[in-house]
């Protein structure tokens, strides 16, 4: 959908829009560059490159990119916290102006440093996304992601700097005064995770207003976590503003790694700074366009934290072919899942994401909902506990059984998986003002439990 006063402008064209030739010769120069500063910088890639048997000399083309390793999440882990840097962070001549890291929830963190260079690049991608959005200087931002380590809401304040918006930092949470100052400081442009924003876009509601009609929000860069288009749609509905999706992880850089345009059909990979691939991760290949795969990531002009190949674990594809809008940076498809979420359903391949966008399209439902997953014998039992609509009558048992009947049904002809649908009383989910936790994993807890 186009908000009425939407007019998407491109920030960088002559990045954005660059001939391919022409960038791939940029991408070549300056992998070379990151290649060699990998092998002379940090030791963890000069013994794992001459474990592969690759000396930076030997990356004459593009196509030797995969004589490369791989470096995984976990590598990252054991260089915790310092020992994947190419600079001393304790050298003031280094130049190391911050660090963030990832929210370690499951292991040690992921710890990485960016330049002044580095956040001015990273300033450049989220600009763009912001103009993806139909923002420009003299926008008003409201960042409501976290500010903190995580990178949501210092790499969005980055791009708002360097777009020229006026911004308002108001990090994540107190929802109703996020609301208060959307609505009084006339907010054109909104950047927060998408559970945030449906959060934000119902609180308003309950607060008496129609953001759709009375506010000014024109656009939303949303990212951090998968949304679907039935979600998507529901959050541009209720807030009247058009929402593109905005990709990043903590480790390649934060949010602005890829970005959708206005015709919402794909992420613009920052090709300037990233080389994306697709593989297979069981056998680490290459796929070809258009087939999904794991999304691996190369870093062209990061100094501090430069990464080779590294494995996102996160699932897309390339979508191929050229977009409306004229750039001419590739797209990835939208993050269909990660590679450790995909839940195994007697042998039936599926991601979260997918559930919920199959339960979307009832309109009885809102965008709450959580998936439980048991393992109380061999095989995995999933429950989808989902909140009506305020709207709907939570009264009458009969209207609940044959809702839930009706969403169990579609979720088996969609998906071919049994899974068993609760509706529950409105404001029993927790909500979410940064990522959702979607999937409560139930499934150790129930092994311990018979043992
Ligand atoms: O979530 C960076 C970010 C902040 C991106 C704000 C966009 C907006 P991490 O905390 O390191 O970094 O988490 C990275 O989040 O590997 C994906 O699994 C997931 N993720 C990020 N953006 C999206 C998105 C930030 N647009 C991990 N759609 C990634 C789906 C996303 N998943």
């Amino acid at each position: 959908m186009s908000a009425p006063h939407h007019t998407e402008t491109i920030f960088q064209p002559a990045l954005e829009q660059i001939e391919r030739g022409e960038l791939e010769a940029l991408q070549l120069e300056r992998l070379k560059t990151t290649v060699a500063d990998c092998y002379t910088k940090i030791p963890f890639y000069t013994k794992l490159m001459d474990e592969a048997g690759v000396v930076p000399d030997d990356i004459r083309g593009l196509d030797d990119l995969v004589k490369l390793p791989f470096t995984t999440k976990q590598d990252m882990r054991a260089a915790y916290p310092f020992n994947m840097f190419a600079l001393d962070p304790h050298d003031p001549a280094a130049g190391v102006q911050r660090i963030h890291a990832s929210s370690g929830t499951t292991g040690v963190a992921t710890v990485v440093g960016h330049t002044q260079a580095d956040l001015d690049y990273w300033g450049d991608t989220f600009a763009r996304g912001i103009a993806e959005a139909g923002g420009g200087p003299g926008s008003i931002l409201q960042i409501a992601y976290g500010y903190g380590l995580f990178t949501g809401g210092l790499g969005a304040h980055e791009g708002g700097i360097r777009m020229g918006c006026t911004i308002l930092p108001m990090s994540s949470g107190n929802t109703k005064r996020q609301v208060q100052m959307m609505h009084d400081m006339k907010v054109d442009i909104l950047a927060c995770t998408p559970s945030y924003a449906l959060l934000i876009a119902d609180t308003a509601i309950e607060m008496g207003y129609d953001p759709a009609s009375e506010f000014a929000i024109s656009g939303c860069v949303l990212g951090a976590e998968p949304c679907s288009d039935n979600m998507r749609k529901e959050i541009e509905r209720k807030l009247g503003a058009l929402v593109v999706d905005i990709y990043g992880l903590s480790e390649v850089m934060g949010p602005g790694v890829s970005c959708e345009c206005q015709y919402q059909d794909g992420l613009h990979v920052a090709e300037d700074q990233f080389i994306i691939e697709i593989i297979d991760p069981q056998t680490l290949q290459p796929v070809p366009d258009g087939t999904y795969g794991e999304v691996v990531f190369t870093t062209l002009v990061k100094e501090c934290c430069p990464l080779i190949r590294y494995r996102t674990r996160d699932i897309s594809r390339i979508i191929p072919g050229d977009c409306e809008c004229g750039r001419t940076l590739r797209r990835m498809d939208r993050i269909q899942g990660r590679t450790d979420d995909m839940l195994i359903l007697r042998g039936v391949n599926v991601f979260p994401s997918q559930i919920e966008q199959v339960a979307k399209q009832f309109s009885e439902l809102s965008g709450y909902y959580q998936l439980i997953i048991e393992r109380p014998e061999e095989s995995d039992v999933v429950t989808l506990e989902v909140e009506p609509v305020p709207a709907f009558e939570f009264d009458e048992i009969r209207r609940i059984e044959d809702l839930q009947r009706r969403i169990a049904a579609e979720l088996k002809s969609n998906l071919q998986i049994k899974v068993n649908v609760k509706l529950v009383e409105p404001k029993t989910i927790t909500r979410s003002e940064g990522k959702a936790v979607r999937v409560i994993d139930r499934r150790e807890e129930g092994k311990n439990v018979r043992k």
